[in-house]
């Protein structure tokens, strides 16, 4: 059993040092700077798997909406789905390239909750109590996935099953697993990594790792 309070003291000292200097480009046209390629899809989360199935899960869009909107997993299934081939890249410097997501594009997700004019911003909710933030244009993004598939099988728990979110052109700590909840806001609000140090962008292109640092 890893000790995962040592792991994240680990990540948040990291992220305070902040990044001296700039990643060597890894020679590959999709793998940004800093990065290497893996296969095997590591897990990374805060040791707090919650007990989620498709017959518990619900997500809510709630927050700066016309109306608020919860989704039982069948009623998920009935959106319509959609299956995207992206690459994922985690900060810990591991890049994996084609994943298979199955799900529901984020814009479609989002259309069904009206959000309203001055919904500018989201908080993304994981049943661990995990958050993390994006600008909702983020979201309506034509490669942002609410997804239940990974490589044509369910989406296994240790990965965020039933249901995660997977923003590829951001770093994976975007990618809320266990996705629960979408709130909307007016204005920003830095999610759990996001007031630990790391990069409120998270750009991996231009290594938006943490927000103190050299560069
Ligand atoms: N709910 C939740 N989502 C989360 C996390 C978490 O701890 N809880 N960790 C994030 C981080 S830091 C990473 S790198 C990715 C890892 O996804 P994976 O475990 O499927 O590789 O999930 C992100 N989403
Ligand atoms: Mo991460």
């Amino acid at each position: 059993m890893p000790d995962w309070a040592r792991i994240i003291e680990g990540k948040i000292r990291i992220a305070q040092q902040g990044l001296q200097k700039p990643g060597k480009p890894s020679g590959h046209a999709r793998i940004p700077p800093g990065q290497k390629q893996v296969t095997d899809f590591p897990i990374l989360d805060l040791g707090l798997s919650p007990d989620l199935r498709p017959d518990n899960w619900v997500l809510r869009l709630f927050g700066l909406v016309e109306t608020e909107q919860r989704f039982t997993f069948r009623q998920f299934e009935a959106l319509p789905q959609a299956r995207y081939t992206t690459d994922f890249h985690c900060v810990t410097r591991w890049s994996q390239l084609d994943m298979v997501w199955d799900g529901v594009p984020a814009p479609t997700v989002i259309a069904a909750a009206a959000p309203l004019p001055d919904a500018r911003f989201v908080t993304l909710h994981g049943a661990d109590g995990y958050t993390t933030n994006l600008p909702l244009e983020a979201l309506l993004d034509d490669d942002v996935i609410v997804a239940h598939g990974w490589n044509g099988r369910p989406l296994a728990p240790e990965h965020g099953g039933p249901v995660r979110l997977v923003v590829p052109k951001r770093y994976a700590w975007k990618s809320a697993k266990w996705l629960t909840g979408i709130e909307f806001h007016a204005e920003d609000r830095p999610g759990f990594w996001e007031v630990r140090g790391y990069h409120n962008e998270a750009d991996p292109w231009r290594e938006e790792r943490f927000s103190q640092g050299g560069f």
